[in-house]
């Protein structure tokens, strides 16, 4: 695709380079078409790198909600009788349209979300294809059991859509887990209320008129963008939403959870994560370098499954601390236009203040900033970027505030174990439980780890190693249910069983 020729291209990249003031309105898509809010009020979309607007967010409101469930409730009917065969291809048509605007689609995730375009080229995007192509194909493959009762009768397991289901999608990863999220439910045959963040709604903007050029019919999916404590709250409180999938903070979880439970409504949870990293003497020390400086800092750390807590066995600490500090302070923190950075820019600059406070408290509790732990200010155009040197604190106790909360930001904390069983009390001492990293060689010990880590994922000498078709969540206070494969098949619908007297 001559990507110059795009509208959107130029749109994004006059805004990026000569940060122009425009006046471009996101608009809602509700019922096959592009609307803007009822109240027709509009919120700022900021782009991080420069700290400039450079877009409108609808502010949308109960009302919008109101439509979008009318159009999703109509839609219902054919959708869920639309067979598996054509789902699958509407949603391939979607999928190679992702594809087809690649360049695109990261140059607008980048834009909104501060993130390197390098990172949303290699990863968000392409994602974002295979999670719409994976469960177009998923619907085809999904089968329900049978009982047979030895000639007495025979038990069968009917799966039906559920009816219209919402899906709150956060910013971290925009498209990606806003995909993550609607494809199996589409797939297996409800109608979507989709909200994706407020502070990142370009892409799902652009995913809207995929949607329309692919085909899919009017009101089988509809994006409803605006504050979540509106619109997200207005999706949850609603009586016709039978389930919600949800992607976000613990605290909003809980907040969903208290409306969503008294209604009996279906929940799937992935929460936050203070994922503990693992690190035994007897690892690949190159290769447990190497991956620790991508899960410690991937996306400005801004990932839930980034391992936010690391723990060195006592043999090796000093080497491997000497080395990592050394490897951190030399990625680069730029321009996320620039294939030469490392890391961009925050999503916004209340996150950055949250994630400095967090330094600021990691200092009080006793820490020691081996490197990193101020603002940096970039020149020129990106004077007003919400930037941050990639920060590793040394000597804070396992259970101080700084190792006991989500930070979500390019700030880990590095300490010495001694044993496997002090380590395990340390990585299972916090609230969640979402992803573990373990490196080691003695593979008796990794899946010793693994079994009592608590902890929803756990890698073995490896990080952000995705199979589509494996359950993604997390325990305690990581969130209630599974995603991923058949799992999120399975919540997207309702089963009956059929006894038949034979
Ligand atoms: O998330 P929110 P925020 C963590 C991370 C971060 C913190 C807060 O620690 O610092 O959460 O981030 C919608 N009813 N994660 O404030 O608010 C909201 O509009 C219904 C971890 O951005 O949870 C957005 O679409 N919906 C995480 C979505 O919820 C509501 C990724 C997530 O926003 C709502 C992001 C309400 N009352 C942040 N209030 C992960 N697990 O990956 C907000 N929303």
């Amino acid at each position: 695709m001559n990507i110059q020729s795009s509208f959107f291209f130029d749109f994004f990249y006059d805004n990026f380079k000569l940060h122009k003031r425009t006046t471009m309105n996101i608009q809602n898509y509700i019922g096959g078409a592009l609307v803007n809010p009822s109240s027709n009020l509009f919120l700022d979309n900021f782009n991080p790198a420069i700290g400039k607007v450079y877009s409108y967010i609808p502010n949308s409101e109960k009302e919008d909600i109101q439509n979008a469930y009318k159009a999703a409730k109509n839609a219902f009917s054919a959708w869920s009788k639309t067979s598996k065969e054509g789902r699958f291809k509407v949603m391939m048509r979607i999928a190679e349209l992702i594809e087809e605007r690649h360049d695109e689609l990261a140059l607008a995730e980048s834009i909104d979300n501060g993130k390197p375009v390098k990172l949303a080229q290699q990863v968000d995007i392409p994602r974002a294809a295979s999670n719409i192509r994976f469960f177009a194909t998923a619907i085809l493959h999904f089968a329900s059991e049978s009982h047979d009762m030895d000639g007495v009768a025979i038990n069968y397991t009917l799966r039906k859509p559920i009816g219209v289901v919402g899906c709150i999608s956060p910013w971290n990863l925009p498209l990606y887990l806003f995909t993550w999220k609607i494809a199996p439910a589409l797939a297996a045959g409800n109608t979507v209320i989709a909200k994706p963040s407020e502070i990142t709604p370009m892409t799902a903007y652009l995913f809207s008129k995929i949607c329309i050029e692919a085909g899919l019919p009017a009101g089988v999916l509809n994006i409803v963008h605006g504050l979540g404590v509106k619109v997200g709250a207005a999706i949850t409180e609603h009586p016709g939403i039978k389930a919600i999938s949800f992607t976000g903070g613990t605290e909003t979880g809980k907040a969903i959870a208290k409306v969503a439970a008294p209604m009996f409504k279906k929940l799937s949870l992935e929460l936050g994560g203070k994922n503990p990293n693992v690190i035994f003497a007897d690892c690949d020390f190159d290769n447990a370098l190497r991956t620790s400086v991508m899960s410690s800092f991937a996306n400005q750390g801004q990932i839930c499954l980034c391992g936010s807590r690391i723990f060195v066995e006592r043999p090796i600490y000093e080497k491997f601390k000497t080395a990592f500090v050394e490897k951190v302070s030399k990625l680069k923190v730029g321009d996320p236009n620039d294939s030469n950075s490392n890391l961009g820019a925050l999503v916004s600059k209340q996150h950055l203040e949250k994630v400095l406070g967090y330094i600021n408290l990691a200092k009080e509790e006793g820490g020691t900033i081996l490197t990193g732990g101020n603002q940096i200010h970039l020149e020129g155009k990106l004077a007003n970027g919400n930037y941050l040197a990639p920060t590793v604190i040394e000597g804070l106790s396992f259970d101080c505030r700084t190792n006991q909360e989500e930070i979500f930001g390019p700030v880990v904390t590095i300490m010495p174990f001694d044993t496997e069983e002090e380590v395990l009390s340390y990585a299972n001492s916090t609230q969640y439980g979402l992803a573990a990293t373990v490196w080691t060689q003695d593979v008796t010990k990794a899946n010793r780890m693994a079994a009592n880590l608590e902890s929803g994922i756990v890698w073995v000498n490896c990080w952000l190693v995705r199979d589509l078709r494996t359950p993604f969540g997390g325990v305690k206070n990581s969130g209630v249910g599974r995603e991923g494969g058949f799992n999120a098949l399975n919540f997207f619908t309702e089963q009956t069983n059929v006894c038949v007297k034979l």
